[in-house]
């Protein structure tokens, strides 16, 4: 895709239009790495236009019955789902940026009272799955006002919204935001081994979480080493462990030639064409962060962005963004240390216990106690401990008073590009027990009856796929 189309680049003229004239603005988005990069792109639009705003991330579910108090409220990455302008009045104006799908058209706009603006990739035919994002979105409006300089947050909002995860690249609108950030030297994107800890794991570490298949060397770092010494790649730079960043091209050639070995001999037949896909994908380097931080990689910065969201930090994410770092970067790292450290027990706990019971087709786990907000993160990392051929399914009570479960489910890469959306299967079937879900095809997740689980795991054991 070269250009936005033109109605949406209207919608765009229109909402900066808006923007400046207003003087109180009230900013919500999500809370996941997507709505909080938008956020933060939205928020520094303001601080450059002298605005007068505040800005809250929040939960879906505290958009039912929002007081619209503002002279101009503005939605990112949520909002087009929601009955967001229930409490509008007749002097408020309201602009939404969202990716996901629309319970109001295009024209809806001329329908009601007040000032009302939705900028949706699905009122224009565009996938919001794979082609643009809420930070994406946000982005283009930064570009109106001229700040192509916060491309880079756009494109951290897609590697956090999972945009690339089934063609391993950034296509449709985010290849356009992608050119821009390339273009004015924030980015670079290359096609790299698609391993995760580009830059601050030690390589062995990092290919023993090698998870979508079971190989010799998942969770076994002894064999990730011996691995390395056999293609004779030195495990070491003096003292420091080497990461995948510190190889070259023809140590990556020979690591990627024998990862593709080892999953074809694994995999199933009808899977070997998905192989290289699984080994390779483009990587994103942010190129004014420092080597060796998990600033400077796409993949870890969205993990450390979300590891706020997941404890309610969300206020130390935005400052990273905007650039605010000086007593934020000392947080951030804190917040994921100890993040890590409580995936890193939980893990322990599950694999120790023999938590995962497999069934036919779905594998899943009580995870009694796991905070709501990380089990599925935790879904996707005892994958390697499970049977990777089926999704894992993890289960968590919500809060003590709570009468729903919340539902995680995490899937190998490749049942996903064999065509599986669990996202889809994962709402039908929690809607038919009287809960409802969505979500990615290799991520998604639920919210069931805390007496329906039993039902659920029945149905789903059952759905043909
Ligand atoms: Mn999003």
């Amino acid at each position: 895709m070269k250009e936005i189309p033109s109605k949406m680049k209207e919608s765009y003229v229109k909402a900066k239009k808006i923007i400046e004239d207003c003087e109180d603005i009230k900013i919500y988005s999500h809370n996941d790495c997507d709505g909080i990069s938008a956020g933060a792109i939205l928020s520094t639009i303001l601080d450059r236009s002298e605005k007068e705003h505040s800005i809250d991330i929040i939960s879906l579910d505290k958009l039912d019955n929002l007081e619209i108090e503002n002279e101009l409220t503005l939605f990112s990455d949520l909002g087009s789902g929601q009955n967001v302008d229930e409490l509008a009045k007749n002097s408020s104006k309201i602009i939404i940026l969202d990716h996901h799908p629309p319970l109001r058209d295009f024209n809806y706009k001329n329908k009601v009272s007040y000032e009302y603006l939705e900028i949706n990739p699905l009122h224009h035919g565009i996938d919001g799955s794979n082609y643009i994002s809420g930070g994406g979105l946000s982005y283009f409006l930064a570009k109106e006002f001229g700040y192509e300089d916060l491309s880079w947050i756009g494109v951290l909002a897609a590697i956090g919204d999972m945009q690339n995860s089934m063609t391993g690249k950034l296509e449709g609108l985010n290849s356009i935001m992608l050119k821009d950030s390339v273009g004015q030297g924030y980015v670079n994107s290359i096609n790299d081994l698609s391993l995760y800890g580009r830059q601050t794991r030690p390589l062995f570490v990092a290919l023993s979480y090698f998870s979508d298949v079971n190989l010799p060397i998942t969770n076994n770092r002894t064999e990730a080493i011996a691995m390395m010494k056999n293609l004779g790649i030195p495990l070491k730079i003096g003292d420091r462990s080497r990461t995948l960043s510190d190889l070259d091209n023809l140590e990556k050639g020979k690591l990627f030639s024998e990862l593709v070995k080892m999953l074809s001999k694994e995999v199933p037949e009808k899977y070997v064409k998905y192989v290289p896909k699984l080994v390779a994908a483009d990587s994103y380097e942010f190129l004014m962060e420092e080597d060796h931080t998990f600033l400077r990689d796409g993949s870890e910065f969205s993990t450390a962005i979300n590891a706020c969201a997941r404890n309610n930090r969300e206020d130390i994410a935005i400052e990273i963004l905007k650039g605010n770092r000086t007593s934020s970067l000392d947080e951030l790292e804190i917040i994921s240390k100890e993040h890590r450290r409580y995936l890193a027990q939980n893990i322990q706990r599950i694999e120790d216990e023999d938590m995962i019971i497999e069934l036919d087709k779905i594998q899943y786990f009580d995870g009694n106690g796991i905070k709501s907000s990380v089990v599925g993160t935790i879904a996707g990392m005892i994958l390697s401990y499970g049977n990777w051929r089926k999704p894992m399914i993890g289960f968590t009570e919500l809060d003590e008073t709570s009468e729903f479960l919340k539902v995680s489910l995490r899937c190998s890469r490749l049942l996903a590009y064999d065509g599986h959306h669990f996202g889809n299967i994962i709402r039908k079937i929690a809607t038919s027990v009287g809960g409802k879900g969505g979500g990615h095809s290799m991520a998604c997740g639920a919210y069931i009856p805390n007496d329906k689980k039993e039902e659920f795991l029945k149905i789903f054991n059952k759905f043909s796929y």
